[in-house]
């Protein structure tokens, strides 16, 4: 009876902050703009043999067409109904994915786009991804339906109806983002239709949700919703097991609006993280790597089991977002590599790595006018496939950061070292730091760029600034 208790006391602690991962599978991977089809073979072919345990996918649910620009990425961030169909794909291919990744111990979370519809400005007519009427002008979108009464603009006091002052709490969440026909969660009409999509999602088989924007609802209109859901489909789940919750607020600090507002739900994403390990990996602002010997709370990050880490993601490289230019991505290969093998190496977090697709930067007063590029596309709009190059890099431009070697076997390495204490901490005073996890792993990090600073190595990159590690597995 005791033991039964515990148990129960213990499934509701961890209930929507567990990422609900198979056992030794400690990260997930963000497949930016991926097709389901690829995704469902990712998981197959390279995401199972080497110990991911998901995939955070972009938004399934039908978007506006945007063609000026023409299909810029964001334009999945701009939902017209919850019928599953987006230029990743249909009904049948997403229920493909989840089934396949599922049933290979890979598990999909949902980034779900419930602030808002699309934009004001959206005009009307049926340029949707599934061919649904809308009218943004009139808010009207049947396919759900939503109608005027079912927005915000009675409660948003601003002038202009959008969000003009981050430090006043009550406009961040009831007026609009961008231009973005913000949804009056405070009704239970429209928590209903967003928890009807939500559970759709849970009924097919899926395990967690990215909550989008979630600055931008309250934290009690976001509870209301999840109290709404299902538990796990138990044909891959325990009963009872509660969706993952990671919800998207950006809180660098100087806002009303806190992360810690957010705990009762679920996850939050800690932006501090990669915009603070960019600003040391750089040695901007004097940073050095020693001075990660208290990384984690010691920063003034949230809690680490409150925490969901990232060195970046789809917004912050691409200047959108927050985080600002010390955010190291791809461009940067060999300090991004050092900061991802810091950040699996280190056990703060629920770690999520970032893989993107290649496009063309151009910077115009520091702004980089190239950043709505969508994903590697065919002249009518339809996404290009993930090849895979006989070398396991992807073609296509896909950049898959998640297969380079080191990053590759970081993600090995920390589902090795799971549950193991940082420990051994060793600095030179600058930038040569090492430490262990346990008795299963240690990690040795050579950012010191002067001559000689190359010690011995199980792999180096194109300078003398490397990462050794090992790790043993015992019996
Ligand atoms: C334009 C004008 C506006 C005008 C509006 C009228 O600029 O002044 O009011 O038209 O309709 C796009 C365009 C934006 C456009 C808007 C509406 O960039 O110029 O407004 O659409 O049509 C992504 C992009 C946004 C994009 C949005 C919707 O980043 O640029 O807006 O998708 O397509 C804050 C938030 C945080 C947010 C972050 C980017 O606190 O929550 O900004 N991050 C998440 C996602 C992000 C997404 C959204 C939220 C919105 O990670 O990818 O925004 O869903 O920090
Ligand atoms: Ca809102």
């Amino acid at each position: 009876m005791k033991a039964l208790l515990l148990l129960v006391a213990v499934g509701l602690c961890w209930a929507q902050y567990n990422p609900n991962t198979k056992s030794g599978r400690t990260s997930i991977v963000h497949l930016f703009e991926w097709r389901w089809a690829d995704i469902a073979l990712e998981c197959e072919r390279y995401l199972a043999p080497n110990g991911f345990g998901g995939v955070q996918i972009s938004p399934p649910n039908e978007n506006i067409i945007v063609t000026n620009p023409w299909r810029p990425w964001w334009e999945r961030y701009q939902p017209i109904s919850y019928k599953l169909g987006t230029r990743s794909g249909n009904e049948n291919e997403f229920k493909n994915m989840v089934t396949r990744c599922n049933n290979v111990g890979v598990y999909i979370y949902v980034d779900a786009v419930i602030n808002h519809m699309c934009g004001s400005g959206g005009g009307s007519g049926n340029g949707a991804t599934c061919g649904s009427y809308f009218n943004a002008g009139n808010e009207d979108f049947p396919s759900v339906p939503y109608s005027k009464s079912d927005f915000n603009d009675g409660k948003c006091k601003t002038g202009s109806g959008e969000i003009e002052n981050y430090s006043d709490v009550n406009q961040v969440r009831d007026c609009r983002l961008v231009g973005l026909l913000d949804l009056a969660l405070e009704k239970d009409y429209v928590r209903s239709k967003v928890a009807e999509y939500m559970n759709n999602l849970i009924d097919i088989g899926v395990a967690g949700f990215r909550l989008d924007a979630s600055k931008h609802m309250w934290p009690g209109d976001i509870k209301a919703v999840l109290d709404k859901l299902k538990n796990l489909n138990t044909q891959w789940f325990p009963s009872g097991t509660r969706p993952f919750i990671f919800q998207e607020v950006i809180d660098l600090g100087g806002e009303p609006i806190k992360a810690s507002d957010y705990f009762g739900n679920g996850r939050v994403t800690e932006f501090k993280y990669g915009a603070k390990l960019g600003t040391v990996i750089r040695k901007w602002n004097g940073e050095k790597m020693s001075y990660l010997k208290n990384w984690g709370e010691g920063w003034g990050f949230i809690a680490s089991d409150r925490a969901l880490v990232f060195v970046d993601n789809h917004d912050n490289q691409r200047g959108h977002g927050a985080g600002g230019a010390s955010i190291l991505t791809f461009f940067d290969a060999r300090l991004y590599k050092m900061a991802v093998g810091f950040m699996l190496a280190h056990p703060y977090g629920f770690t999520r790595v970032m893989s993107s697709y290649r496009w063309t930067r151009n910077f115009q007063n520091g702004q980089d006018v190239n950043d709505w590029i969508g994903p590697p596309s065919n002249g009518d709009g339809s996404t290009k496939a993930v090849t895979i190059n006989a070398d396991s890099t992807c073609g296509n431009d896909w950049v898959c950061e998640h297969r380079w070697r080191q990053i590759r076997n970081m993600v090995i390495f920390r589902n090795v070292v799971d549950g193991q204490p940082f420990s051994n901490w060793w600095d030179n005073g600058s930038n040569q730091v090492a430490f262990g996890r346990g008795n299963r792993g240690f990690i040795v990090f050579n950012n010191d760029d002067w001559n000689g600073a190359r010690t011995s190595e199980e792999y180096a990159d194109e300078s003398h600034q490397h990462i050794t590690f090992g790790s043993r597995v015992i019996p």
